[in-house]
């Protein structure tokens, strides 16, 4: 089932029940892996996970990380790319219910709209954990974990570090923004931590602020818009790593130097990002970990096992100057 997306509803429903069937023929034949019950209880976990997509670096690291992980604790991964619709990773979601997963953990790409099938799940019995992303759900019993950063906190860092920066500068001081996905957690949040921080100073000022989804090709493309629509513009805020990198090109195209002419502010941390920043093309980074696989992998096993898990944990981070990416590049792990 690697390739779900690939299939249309009627073919998966199809496939899903073919599956069925087999593992129930299996047991039928008295495979000692089933018990001969029909249940799957053989000590092995699968985990189903629900991945956003595949558009940044820190993705591809994430992705990664996961995958790795799994190998190395014995855990058997069903992956699904969900190309950023959250409607394939709902579609994912109820196929990993209908296997019978022992443990499900996604990435949300938005914030809202997942109570439904988190309850299918709960109802089932399925064990959910969140990773890297969060949802709004109220209910909190719908899942059992948020494994990820504190974006609020991210935004913040970056505020600060500009606010720094500009406390002797006497007039405005002109903003721009890309933000992430629209509704997805990590742009809400760092949008908001950001603009708590620059609150601070009233010379600064967001003039224009909008998404690039993520995507290098994204942050391109607004940049230029941007560019064309306001003749000074000082700081770049980007709310990852692609985006200021696509914004590189944008700004390089239309004859100003980046991290001279427009300060750039990003996050994430991920080695191109590093680059530009050890090169001066950007100023600052506030780091945001992709490296979830490892705990990722020993919170399923705890609630397989029944086990109380903490209802928070929250990854470890910093922030990089241009001085601190030179040294950090060398042994920059992704
Ligand atoms: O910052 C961005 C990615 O959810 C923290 O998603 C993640 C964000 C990350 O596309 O590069």
């Amino acid at each position: 089932m690697g390739k779900m997306r690939t299939q249309s509803a009627p073919w998966r429903a199809a496939a899903v029940l073919a599956s069925v069937l087999l593992v129930g023929g299996v047991a039928a034949c008295g495979n000692s892996d089933t018990g001969g019950g029909g249940t799957k209880d053989d000590g092995k976990i699968t985990m189903g996970f629900s991945q956003v997509g595949a558009e940044s670096g820190w993705r591809t690291a994430n992705t990664i990380s996961i995958k790795e992980a799994a190998t190395a604790a014995g855990i058997e991964l069903k992956f699904d790319d969900a190309q950023q619709k959250q409607e394939n990773q709902i579609k994912a979601i109820r196929n990993y219910i209908q296997q019978k997963v022992d443990v499900i953990a996604f990435s949300p790409v938005v914030e809202s709209g997942w109570d439904t099938v988190l309850k299918e799940a709960k109802d089932a019995g399925i064990p959910v954990i969140l990773t890297d992303r969060s949802v709004d759900s109220a209910d909190k019993s719908l899942y059992k974990t948020f494994l990820g950063s504190d974006f609020v906190k991210e935004g913040r860092l970056a505020g600060e570090w500009l606010v720094e920066q500009k406390k002797t500068a006497s007039g405005p001081v002109n903003i721009v923004e890309l933000q992430g996905s629209t509704g997805a957690a990590p742009a809400n949040d760092r949008k908001k931590g950001f603009a708590e921080a620059i609150a601070a100073n009233p010379n600064l000022k967001v003039i224009a602020s909008q998404t690039g989804d993520f995507t290098r090709a994204g942050g391109k493309q607004v940049m230029e818009q941007f560019l064309k629509a306001n003749p000074k513009i000082d700081v770049l805020f980007a709310h990852n790593d692609d985006m200021g990198l696509g914004a590189l090109e944008a700004i390089t195209a239309a004859g100003k130097v980046p991290g001279k002419d427009i300060t750039i502010i990003t996050i994430d941390a991920v080695k191109d990002g590093m680059q530009a920043l050890a090169d001066g093309k950007f100023n600052f980074i506030a780091e945001c970990s992709p490296l979830l696989g490892p705990q990722l992998m020993d919170l399923a096993k705890k609630v397989k096992a029944g086990q109380e898990v903490p209802a928070r944990i929250e990854t470890e981070e910093t922030t990089f100057t241009t001085e601190q990416a030179k040294e950090a590049l060398p042994n920059r792990k992704y």
